[in-house]
């Protein structure tokens, strides 16, 4: 599933999701997982990360060449982050959607950075960008035993076909 595979007839995907250090200090680890939860995706994997440079280095690395990347990793390793596999149809681009612009006051209400952010550099959540980035971000976060295949008993609910 991680692959794009599929789980029945419905292509099923899973995304990296990273609460911030601003959001887990703010006390909006909650709050978020709650609406991914109530959307329908499944919780597959979940840790509170004391991130190494070198883990922040290698998550952010296509943008080691930007101005603001020092003041990235140093954010990023400066307090915990809560990191989360999510699985569901359409994982990556639907928890994208969630999230909200890069920038939360371009943000749309409704969104999590559009709720709960203002600054570019505080903007609370990550979350992978493509499916081969959500793959690449899983194994960097996490071992494979870390991450649990389980069948959520009310999938049948949340999806027409399982
Ligand atoms: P996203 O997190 O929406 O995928 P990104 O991958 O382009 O955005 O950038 C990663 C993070 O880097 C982003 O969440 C916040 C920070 N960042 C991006 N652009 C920035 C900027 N212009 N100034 C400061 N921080 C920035
Ligand atoms: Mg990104």
């Amino acid at each position: 599933m991680a692959d794009g595979g599929f789980f029945g007839w419905i292509s099923m995907e899973r995304t990296f999701i990273a609460i911030k250090p601003d959001g887990v200090q703010r006390g909006l680890v909650g709050e978020i997982l709650q609406r991914f939860e109530r959307r329908g995706y499944k919780i597959v994997a979940l840790k509170c990360v004391q991130v190494s440079e070198e883990l922040a280095k290698s998550h952010y690395a296509d943008l080691s060449e930007r101005p603001f990347f020092p003041g990235l990793v140093a954010f990023i390793t400066s307090s915990p982050v809560v990191a989360i596999v999510l699985e569901g149809k359409d994982a990556v681009a639907t928890g994208r959607t969630m999230i909200g612009a890069t920038n939360p006051l371009s943000s749309a209400p409704g969104t999590i950075r559009g709720d709960y952010g203002i600054d570019v550099g505080r903007n609370i959540i990550h979350g992978s960008d493509s499916v081969a980035s959500a793959e690449r971000e899983i194994a960097l976060w996490f071992a494979p035993s870390e991450v649990i295949d389980w069948q959520a008993n009310q999938a049948k609910w949340i999806y027409e076909k399982v």
